[in-house]
């Protein structure tokens, strides 16, 4: 066989090469229009008896060279293919997705607001435990022109045996300090039921890591007026943080605040693993603003700092810490939470690398 003869199979190949291009597209076109309309009868996208059947056909009229078994795995990943243009598809509808809408959303928070490219800082002790424990913070907050005070009422904690916090009267103690020092208040709510009564009292509806998926919490919070603060779950993929944030703006609020505060790995050197990369991710994916929760990603006072910095630098909206004004008597957190005296040399490094404070 002269070189020609072979120059002149390969131009049949690339031919066939193209046509099969051609038809593999002009199958998926007719896998999205199926997809649609199994959208609209509520059928799931993944049919495991018409795939078998689909198989079973492709074997039927084999007559060779391939064997069945090499046809069949070849077209187990055209249909694998074709599902995964379903999903996408459905990605890329989502509500809170940057496709679906591209400037960014700025959540408003009385005087502030989060995520206008202006690095901002919200702080605040782990568990109100008092007025007076609040008030000192809220003092040193407004020190330093800072307006966001979080500070938990109700507290999911791993154990049932750890403080659970004040409830309602940790909510008053918030609204009161709020009040006086003209701060802005970010709180967790656990239970749908709490919500209309947080309203009243605080600024922000904060949904912690250990609820992130817990949708009907999500839902209520979706039809609040209230911005949102999400923050994602300690085992969450960044697909399902969306899928969280996305239960909240289906409901109605679009005023969302996501927040990275690490995830569990294997690694035991830090209370969890911060996923700074996630930050960068989720602002390109979506079109919410980002903080990251230093103080629970690490659970190391000495790594408050350069993660706050590292968040900066890698365009976080904010960053969110805690600080109490004697962390050694604090009734949840007190390895991680800063007293008032670290707080203020907190804050004065991070003025260097970007956040900014109302300060004159
Ligand atoms: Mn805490």
């Amino acid at each position: 066989m002269s070189t020609a003869e072979i120059d002149k199979l390969r131009i049949k190949v690339d031919e066939i090469d193209l046509k099969l291009r051609d038809m593999l597209n002009e199958r998926a076109g007719l896998v999205k229009d199926i997809s649609r309309l199994k959208k609209v009868h509520g059928l799931p996208s993944f049919d495991p008896i018409r795939e078998r059947e689909m198989l079973n056909h492709i074997a039927d009229n084999n007559e060779g060279p391939f064997e069945t078994g090499t046809l069949q795995h070849i077209f187990k990943e055209i249909f694998k293919a074709g599902l995964e243009l379903q999903e996408n598809d459905h990605r890329k509808a989502l509500l809170v997705s940057r496709r679906k809408k591209a400037e960014d959303t700025i959540v408003q928070v009385n005087q502030d607001s989060i995520g206008d490219g202006i690095q901002r800082l919200v702080a605040g002790p782990c568990s109100v435990e008092s007025y007076e424990q609040t008030a000192r913070v809220a003092e040193s907050l407004k020190k330093h022109g800072l307006a966001l005070l979080r500070g938990g009422a109700f507290k999911p904690r791993t154990s049932p045996y750890d403080f659970q916090g004040l409830g309602l009267e940790g909510l008053k103690i918030l609204k009161r300090v709020a009040d006086e020092y003209n701060l802005s208040v970010i709180s967790e709510i656990v239970s749908p039921k709490d919500i209309e009564t947080a309203e009243e009292y605080i600024d922000v509806i904060q949904i912690g890591a250990r609820n992130m998926q817990n949708f009907e919490l999500l839902k209520e919070a979706g039809k609040s007026n209230k911005p949102v603060l999400l923050k994602r779950g300690l085992a969450a993929t960044i697909e399902e943080f969306m899928n969280a944030a996305e239960y909240i703006i289906s409901s109605g609020n679009e005023n969302i605040i996501l927040c990275e505060r690490g995830i569990r790995t294997y690694e035991r050197a830090t209370r969890n693993t911060l996923d700074i990369s996630a930050v960068p991710i989720l602002k390109q994916e979506t079109h919410l603003p980002v903080l990251v929760d230093v103080t629970h990603s690490t659970g190391r006072r000495d790594l408050l700092l350069p993660t706050a910095k590292a968040a900066l630098a890698i365009g976080a909206d904010g960053i969110m810490a805690e600080v109490h004004p004697d962390p050694a008597v604090a009734l949840s957190d007190a390895a991680q939470q800063m007293d008032l005296e670290q707080f203020d040399q907190f804050v004065e490094q991070l003025k260097k690398y970007g956040l900014h404070t109302n300060e004159k």
